[in-house]
């Protein structure tokens, strides 16, 4: 059910990836740009017609060249400290994203550390809101029976093995 593996989501043959993207869902850096650079022009000019997406919320275009079949496109909360519902909106993400991912039918979903880059939420929290969350909705889920978090760094790596462990 759960996997945690440390490499490039761009990468993976999986039924949907998750972009952890902003408001206007034109691209930016981080995993986003890397989706974008990978998917190729023609996702770019499909997340124009979405009208953008909320924070919390998730929009799912197709995959292009990527060797995945969609991307999930969310927008994660920038840390402001915690308490302007950041947690709420982080666990939001998941929750909406993966339940997008069952809607399409899709068996695996991999994600990434969902706004703890350029947004600033504390890695270790943010890592047991992922897993908080996923559990949660897991049991009301139809299709998807594979969730696979992808660290891109050591120490996320480790933070997401630890908690699992402890769990
Ligand atoms: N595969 C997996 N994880 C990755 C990859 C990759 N190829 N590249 C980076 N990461 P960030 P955010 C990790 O900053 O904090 C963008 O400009 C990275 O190490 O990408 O949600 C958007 O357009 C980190 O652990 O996303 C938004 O403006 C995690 O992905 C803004 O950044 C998330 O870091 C969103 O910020």
């Amino acid at each position: 059910m759960l996997k945690v593996i440390q490499g490039d989501i761009t990468k993976l043959e999986v039924d949907a990836i998750v972009n952890a993207a902003n408001h206007t869902l034109l691209g930016g850096g981080g995993v986003d740009g890397a989706i974008h650079r990978a998917a190729g022009p023609k996702l770019l000019e499909e997340c124009r017609t979405l009208g953008g997406c909320r924070t919390g919320e998730a929009k799912i275009t197709s995959a292009y060249n990527l060797p995945c079949k969609y991307v999930i496109h969310t927008v994660g909360p920038v840390w402001y400290g915690g308490n302007n519902h950041e947690e709420e909106n982080l666990y939001n993400c998941y929750v909406n994203s993966v339940r997008l991912a069952d809607l399409y039918n899709c068996q695996s979903v991999a994600f990434p550390c969902i706004s703890t880059g350029v947004y600033r939420f504390p890695k270790k929290q943010a890592a047991q809101i992922a897993l908080t969350a996923v559990k949660g909705v897991f049991p009301s889920l139809k299709n998807v029976k594979e969730i696979i978090f992808v660290c891109f760094g050591e120490e996320d790596k480790e933070i997401y093995a630890r908690l699992i462990a402890d769990n």
